[in-house]
């Protein structure tokens, strides 16, 4: 095991970023298959564990009201009487809310980090991500992220076909979006694209593709996977987010996990990583020594009746935090 941490382990139980409600049960769930105990068990100190909380409604098992068919997905549906489109900034769900959680963790993980401490980020959806990566750039100006994901989060309020916040969150990262998501907790950007690698790519839609390409993002689809084979993918990936960065931070979103093996979560998408490709990547990852804070998103127990997906998170967090075979 490479040098114990000193870790914070900040659950967020929230979900409106998302089309779906549940994964806001995702921290308990981790917490109770085990995490405290076996992060322990590696020779951390789990010197605190904070919840951050904004109010929200209870957890219903259906999905946020869909619009009538045929009116546009998202907010208020355009006025037929004047058929102008609802100003784009309207479609996104939950503004309000997104924003007022991911400033309280903002300020939770700029604290961490400050200290010197770890900051492990439990979600929740990941829109949250915003306030994490927020809250990281108050002592990083210059942070490595590597975005595991079926999807690249790129969407902005003119290209998400859904509205949903969690789509969205890199773009509000790279300073792209309402202002009320870029500008959280200081300037924008709060990463610059070419300190990205997104990895596990597979459902992206026509805006994320554009921006991509606009932005030279560097991505290891699963076709470069199935290509290449993990161990090169994040020996590329260390390489690029090492680049003149003061620190490495991991966004893994448990969808970029095949479903097959991650299937409590709310967007799921055939064709993932499989469980050791998942795994190698954080172990290698942790071998680097590079790994300087982590969040484990999208987990949803209400999805699944077996708790699967919350072990599965567990036990990946511990490969990125040193956990080994042998
Ligand atoms: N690209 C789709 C959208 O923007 O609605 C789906 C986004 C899913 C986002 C999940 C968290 O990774
Ligand atoms: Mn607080
Ligand atoms: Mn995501
Ligand atoms: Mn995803």
């Amino acid at each position: 095991m490479n040098k114990p941490h000193l870790l914070n382990v900040i659950s967020v139980p929230f979900d409106l970023g998302a089309g779906l409600r549940g994964a806001s049960l995702g921290p308990e769930a981790i917490i109770q298959a085990g995490l405290v105990r076996r992060l322990r068990q590696i020779g951390h100190v789990v010197e605190a564990t904070a919840t951050v909380h904004t109010p929200q409604p209870p957890v219903r098992r259906h999905k946020t009201p869909s619009p009538a068919a045929g009116q546009p997905a998202g907010g208020p549906a355009a006025d037929p009487a004047s058929d102008a489109p609802a100003p784009a900034d309207s479609r996104l769900k939950h503004l309000d809310e997104v924003t007022a959680i991911n400033r309280e963790l903002a300020h939770h993980v700029a604290a961490s980090a400050a200290g010197g401490r770890f900051p492990l980020v439990l979600g929740g959806d990941h829109s949250l991500a915003i306030g994490t990566i927020s809250g990281l750039a108050q002592t990083h100006r210059r942070l490595g992220v590597l975005w595991f994901d079926a999807h690249s989060d790129l969407n902005t309020a003119d290209t998400s076909p859904s509205g949903n916040l969690h789509g969205m969150s890199l773009s509000a990262l790279l300073g792209k979006g309402h202002e009320r998501l870029t500008r959280l907790g200081g300037a924008a950007p709060k990463v610059r694209p070419e300190h990205v690698v997104m990895i596990g790519l597979r459902d992206l839609d026509p805006g994320e593709k554009a921006l991509i390409a606009a932005e030279g993002i560097h991505c290891f689809t699963m076709h470069d996977i199935d290509k290449l084979g993990m161990a090169q993918v994040i020996e590329e990936a260390i390489r690029i987010v090492s680049r003149d960065t003061d620190g490495v931070h991991v966004s893994f979103d448990i969808d970029s996990v095949d479903p097959a093996e991650a299937p409590g979560t709310g967007t799921p998408v055939r064709g993932g990583l499989s469980y050791r490709e998942a795994h190698l990547a954080l172990e290698l990852l942790a071998e680097a020594r590079i790994v300087t804070s982590a969040e484990f998103v999208e987990v949803n127990p209400a999805l699944e009746s077996d708790g699967r997906t919350a072990k599965l998170a567990v036990d990946l967090i511990c490969s990125l935090l040193g956990e080994t075979i042998l």
